[in-house]
């Protein structure tokens, strides 16, 4: 058994953690604010199983104590301003979120002399930005377009510099476009399976933005949890980052005849023209996480299969 803190842990990504690692019977305490997460994200989870705090992790001040009191096994950092849209509207406030809290974060390890078997980041396939070359390798060029994906980035290499110079591990990813249970569809620019998810329960009209021939690596959360999973584990995987996707891409058109055929509907879309920004095509090279054992499970008829099974 093991002590985590995930961060963000009643958000989409970090609920479905929690879960897991709950089920194996490891620790875990919680800090999230709740601007984005839902304590109903965790209602298949009994609450005396883990510790939750309803707070902010720019708090320095508390993040620091709880950190100290509690001298985690593994740290687990998920909590973000998870919409790009928010990111170009408010873009100090969301910079303090995304970038700086995480860099405290790492800061009072260093300072506090903490050891961590491992700190884990989530970046974004955001960072590669709208450069045409595919598939996106982890050293393929960095285009950060938006307040969000250069937090990210800027992240992302904190922690592993950090990691480097003060040897503390830690290991980081870019997740390509996640959908799942727990993923809340309330915002335009919320995952557009979750939207279309929305949509075709309520049978009200979906807006497409473009053909629909855009392509996107759609990665089902439990994969993506298999993977947090795997590079906390692996002591291979330091001061590194990694992709985290399938490695097949679909068009947008494809999948909503995938979800359509699924819960035997049909979509109503409007179309629209692309939005401003809209990347075309998307993919993802995965061959590095394959190398530490990483499979994906979920191809995406699996995946939908039990996404709606289990929302
Ligand atoms: C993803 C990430 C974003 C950023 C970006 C980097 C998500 C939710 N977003 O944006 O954070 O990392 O990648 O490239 O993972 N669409 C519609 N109708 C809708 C909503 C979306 O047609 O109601 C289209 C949208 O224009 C796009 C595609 O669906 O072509 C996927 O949209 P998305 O917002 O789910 O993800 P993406 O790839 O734009």
């Amino acid at each position: 058994m093991n002590k985590y803190l995930v961060t963000g842990g009643a958000g989409f990504v970090g609920s479905n953690l929690v879960q897991e690692l709950i089920k194996d019977g490891n620790e875990v305490v919680i800090v999230d604010d709740l601007s984005m997460g839902d304590l109903n994200n965790l209602k298949n989870v009994d609450s005396n199983k883990y510790t939750f705090y309803q707070r902010s992790i720019t708090d320095k001040q508390f993040m620091e104590e709880l950190l100290v009191k509690e001298n985690f096994d593994y740290i687990v950092l998920l909590a973000a301003v998870a919409s790009v849209a928010d990111s170009i509207e408010r873009p100090y406030e969301t910079h303090l979120i995304n970038q700086e809290a995480n860099i405290d974060i790492i800061e009072a390890v260093r300072k506090n002399k903490l050891t961590p078997k491992k700190v884990y980041f989530a970046s974004s396939a955001a960072v590669y930005g709208d450069e045409p070359t595919l598939p996106k390798k982890e050293t393929s060029q960095i285009k950060p377009l938006t307040p969000y994906a250069i937090d990210k980035f800027a992240s992302e290499r904190y922690l592993i510099t950090y990691g480097k110079l003060y040897n503390i591990p830690t290991v980081t990813t870019r997740f390509f476009n996640v959908y799942g249970p727990n993923q809340n569809p309330s915002s335009p620019y919320s995952g557009v399976l979750s939207i279309i998810q929305d949509k075709l329960q309520k049978n009200t009209e979906f807006t497409l933005f473009g053909d629909g021939e855009q392509t996107r690596d759609f990665v089902y959360v439990k994969d993506v949890i298999q993977a947090i999973r795997i590079l906390l584990e692996d002591e291979r995987a330091v001061y590194d980052v990694y992709n985290v996707a399938t490695g097949t891409s679909e068009s947008l058109i494809n999948v909503i005849h995938h979800f359509e055929k699924n819960m035997n509907k049909e979509l109503q879309i409007q179309y629209y023209p692309a939005r401003v920004g809209d990347i075309k095509y998307s993919a993802a090279d995965i061959s590095k996480l394959k190398a530490l054992g990483y499979q994906p499970e979920y191809d995406l008829a699996r995946g939908l299969k039990d996404y709606i099974t289990h929302s």
